[in-house]
């Protein structure tokens, strides 16, 4: 298995470089994993289930307990969705824009965490939420960590598309220094065990255009959620 964080070796195909969509291992921190590109095969059909979700639950930017407006914009699938107000952070199984239930986690989606979470050790993982954020340039996530779920026993499962951007990958407090990681289209990242609940970020998104979702990155975070 290559371990090691780095790119495969090159086939020395000079036409077409079939290997630019080879997955790859990354450890970065113990319980956490960068599987690089391990999404790219499935990227079209993961673009065309957020596009459907998106069509019955629109991305909307959620205001902080604060009162800012987040520069992501988000939506959800599955039995429960992650919302943001100024009553607080929480899951819920309705669209508070609509009133129904988020739309249901599609098999192809579903699938894919499952397989990754598997992958990075976790077998079993059986999300029930999936949260869907979208970046346009200048959009930013600051440092913080993830600790709405009642079940920190499970890993996350993060699904990155789209434009690239920079990982922020601090430590168990809020003061500690991160890590910059580039992720791009097609990168998975599972974090679990001692780094559940590290803190983390992604810095202000650079302009640009993605073939597979033009001027804007998708994220898809899927967690046990109880
Ligand atoms: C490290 N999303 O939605 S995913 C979030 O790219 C969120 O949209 C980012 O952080 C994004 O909450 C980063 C990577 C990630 C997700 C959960 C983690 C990293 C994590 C939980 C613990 C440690
Ligand atoms: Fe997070």
């Amino acid at each position: 298995m290559r371990d090691k964080g780095l790119p495969p070796p090159s086939t020395g195909d000079l036409f077409g470089s079939p290997d630019d969509e080879t997955p790859w291992d990354e450890p970065i921190a113990p319980g956490a994993v960068l599987l690089r590109r391990y999404a790219c095969a499935r990227a079209p059909q993961v673009l065309a289930a957020v596009k459907a979700i998106a069509a019955s639950a629109p991305f909307r930017h959620l205001i902080t307990p604060g009162g800012q407006r987040m520069s992501v914009a988000m939506t959800n699938c599955g039995a429960q969705g992650w919302i943001s107000d100024r009553r607080g952070y929480r899951y819920g199984a309705e669209d508070p824009l609509s009133g129904r239930p988020w739309p249901a986690m599609p098999e192809v989606l579903s699938t894919l965490a499952r397989e990754a979470a598997e992958r990075a050790g976790y077998a079993g993982f059986a999300p029930e939420a999936c949260l869907i954020n979208l970046y346009r340039p200048g959009a930013r996530l600051t440092l913080h960590q993830d600790r709405d779920e009642l079940d920190l026993d499970a890993p996350i499962v993060s699904i990155s598309l789209g434009l690239p951007a920079t990982f922020l990958f601090g430590g168990l407090q809020r003061g500690d220094r991160p890590r910059r990681f580039p992720v791009v289209h097609g990168d998975v990242a599972v974090w679990g065990g001692p780094s559940r609940l590290a803190f983390h970020g992604i810095a202000p998104l650079p302009d640009g255009v993605h073939p597979a979702t033009g001027a804007s990155r998708v994220n898809l975070t899927f967690r046990k959620t109880r």
